[in-house]
């Protein structure tokens, strides 16, 4: 690590009111170039910790940066994980208030709820798909904190990748019985349809996410537990929304999810 407790102290608080006061700020690496990639998950789980000490819940996690479309847009190479808030989960049909967010977008994911826990190294599909319980269309709203969604690798994970909002529903299926290979999803914006994918848009397979997410914190001593709610990263590019957006997501034989922004 490179940078003192002091420092990830300083930039977990600086990162977090950014969230919370809905301000946007240049990215981390501007003022502190040789962070590096310990110090970015040192900042999130800084950032974790001030919330659950404020009371809020963690429900789960997510992957960012897992679809080929995703990493083109973003110039970047690996996938990213972070964490996902009690707070940040708004109900199927419900509305997400623009005011309490910075630029967002929308992405459409399929989402994992674990029945077992998982724990890496060497976890694997077979693995992942052993220890679901159900999967289920999800869409989740990013908005990072830095200006123009400018930033770098490192920056965005100390900014828990972006996570802002996400809603799940639809229908609940097992592992089993759906190819989250080839299913099909349609996102639509006011009732157009403007992003289309299939679930291997998500490295070949969305369960792959989970298995890297598992092997990520499994090289920290951590796990994957029992009854996580897992995000397991956008199909297609992000799409940007605004206050009086309506969106949609259409995930083939698993229903339909929808959001509003006001
Ligand atoms: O969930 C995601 O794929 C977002 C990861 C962070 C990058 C971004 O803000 O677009
Ligand atoms: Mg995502």
């Amino acid at each position: 690590m490179k940078l003192d407790k002091a420092i990830i102290a300083k930039l977990a608080e600086h990162l977090e009111n950014c969230e919370l006061e809905a301000r946007d700020t240049l990215k981390i690496t501007e003022e502190y170039p040789d962070m590096d990639f310990e110090d970015a998950y040192a900042i999130q789980e800084a950032i974790k910790q001030r919330k659950i000490a404020r009371g809020n819940k963690i429900t789960g996690f997510k992957a960012g940066l897992t679809s080929h479309a995703k990493m083109k847009q973003m110039g970047v190479s690996m996938p990213v994980f972070g964490f996902i808030t009690d707070y940040g989960c708004i109900l199927d049909g419900g509305e997400v208030k623009t005011s309490e967010l910075i630029h967002p977008k929308v992405e459409p994911e399929i989402a994992f709820v674990t029945k077992a826990p998982l724990r890496g190294p060497g976890c694997h599909i077979a693995a992942v798909l052993a220890a679901t319980d159900f999967v289920l269309p999800g869409i989740e709203v990013i908005d990072s904190r830095y200006r123009d969604f400018k930033f770098d690798l490192k920056s965005v994970i100390a900014d828990n990748t972006s996570a802002a909002r996400y809603v799940v529903g639809g229908m609940i299926k097992s592992p089993a019985d759906v190819d989250m290979r080839t299913v099909g999803i349609v996102l639509e914006k006011n009732g157009e349809p403007v992003a289309f994918g299939a679930g291997a848009a998500v490295l070949n397979h969305p369960a792959a996410a989970i298995a890297m997410l598992a092997n990520h914190l499994g090289a920290r001593g951590e796990e994957i537990p029992a009854g996580s709610l897992i995000l397991s990263g956008g199909i297609t590019e992000a799409v940007v929304v605004k206050a009086g957006d309506a969106i949609t997501l259409r995930v083939q034989g698993m229903g339909s999810i929808s959001l509003r922004f006001v």
